[in-house]
C-alpha cells in the first residue's frame, strides 16, 4: 500500500470571496495558503485563479506569474484547471496549457453543474488530451459522472496513454448534477476505471468527508480544498485550505498510509 497522495484545490472558481472571506483569490493570498498547504501535507496544487476583481480569469499571462510563484515557493506539483468557470470557452481553456504547468485537469464529459452546465463534449476532450501530449503535460482526468469513465476508456483506446505513462483520475462526487457522493458510488466508479488507473476522490459540499473516509478505506487518494467545500462542519465556516488538508493528513496516518511529499507524489505520477 502506498502513501497518501494529498491535492488541494485551493479557490476554483465558483466560491464568492465576498461571501467567503478566506478564499485566496489574490496571488499573495494563493501563495500563502500555498505554503501552508505543503506543511500539512499537500503534494499538488489544483489551481484556478481571479481577476482583480475576484472574479474567475484564464488570463494566461496571470497562469504563467502563478505557476513561476508557485515554485518559486514551494516544491508543490503544479496543476492547473483547464475546467475553468462554466462561462469560459474551449480556446481560452486549451491555451491554459500555454502556461506550461507540471499538470492539468482534464474533465472527461459534459455535466449538469447545479443550475448550469459544465461542457466537455468529445471534440474538445480530444483535443485537450492530445495537447497534453504533445506538450508534456500530466493530465488528472477528471470524472463527473458514470459517463465519462466510458469516454475515459475510449481517449485511451484512441490516442494511446498519457504524458508520462501513467493514468491518475479524480473522482469528483457530489456535484449537484453529477454522481453522488457515497461509499456505494464510490466503489462502483473505481471498479468501472481503466486497469493500472490511481485514483483520488473529492466530495463537494457536505459529501466531502463520506468521500474522504470511503477513499481512504478503498485505497484510494484524496483532494479536498475550499473549490470543494467551504463548510468545516455544520454551521463552521472553513477558515482556510490549511485545515482541510490537515484533517485529511490526519486521516490518512489514521489508516496508516501517510502523506505523500511532492518529490513521492511526482514519481507515483510520472511528472518528472
Ligand atoms: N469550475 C468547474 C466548472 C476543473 O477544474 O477542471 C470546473 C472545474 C473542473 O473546476
Ligand atoms: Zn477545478
Amino acid at each position: 500500500m502506498t502513501g497518501t497522495l494529498i491535492t488541494v484545490a485551493a479557490t476554483g472558481a465558483e466560491a464568492d470571496k465576498a461571501l467567503v472571506p478566506a478564499l485566496p483569490v489574490t496571488l499573495e493570498e494563493l501563495i500563502s495558503e500555498a505554503v501552508a498547504c505543503r506543511e500539512a501535507g499537500a503534494a499538488v496544487i489544483h489551481v484556478h485563479i481571479r481577476d482583480d476583481e475576484a472574479k474567475p480569469t484564464l488570463d494566461v499571462g496571470r497562469l504563467k506569474d502563478t505557476v513561476a510563484a508557485i515554485r518559486a515557493s514551494s516544491d508543490l506539483i503544479v496543476q492547473l484547471s483547464t475546467g475553468g468557470a462554466v462561462t469560459d470557452g474551449f480556446a481560452a481553456r486549451l491555451a491554459v496549457l500555454d502556461a506550461q504547468p507540471d499538470a492539468c485537469s482534464l474533465t472527461c464529459g459534459t455535466v449538469n453543474f447545479g443550475d448550469d452546465v459544465f461542457a466537455n463534449p468529445w471534440g474538445f476532450i480530444k483535443d485537450l488530451y492530445q495537447l497534453t501530449q504533445e506538450r508534456g503535460v500530466v493530465p488528472e482526468f477528471e470524472l463527473f459522472d458514470f459517463g465519462h469513465i466510458a469516454t475515459l476508456h475510449r481517449l485511451l483506446r484512441e490516442f494511446g496513454p498519457p504524458a508520462g505513462g501513467h493514468v491518475h483520475c479524480d473522482l469528483v462526487m457530489g456535484v449537484p448534477g453529477g454522481m453522488p457522493g457515497d461509499a456505494a458510488t464510490l466503489v462502483a466508479a473505481v471498479q468501472a476505471l481503466p486497469g493500472g488507473a490511481t485514483w483520488s476522490a473529492t466530495g463537494i459540499g457536505r459529501t466531502s468527508l463520506p468521500v474522504l473516509f470511503a477513499a481512504l478505506a478503498a485505497g484510494g487518494h484524496l483532494r479536498v480544498g475550499m473549490e470543494d467545500t467551504v463548510t468545516f462542519a455544520r454551521g463552521r465556516p472553513v477558515t482556510g485550505n490549511e485545515e482541510l488538508v490537515q484533517r485529511a493528513t490526519q486521516a490518512a496516518e489514521i489508516a496508516q498510509r501517510p502523506a505523500m511529499t511532492p518529490a513521492e507524489a511526482r514519481a507515483f505520477l510520472c511528472i518528472p
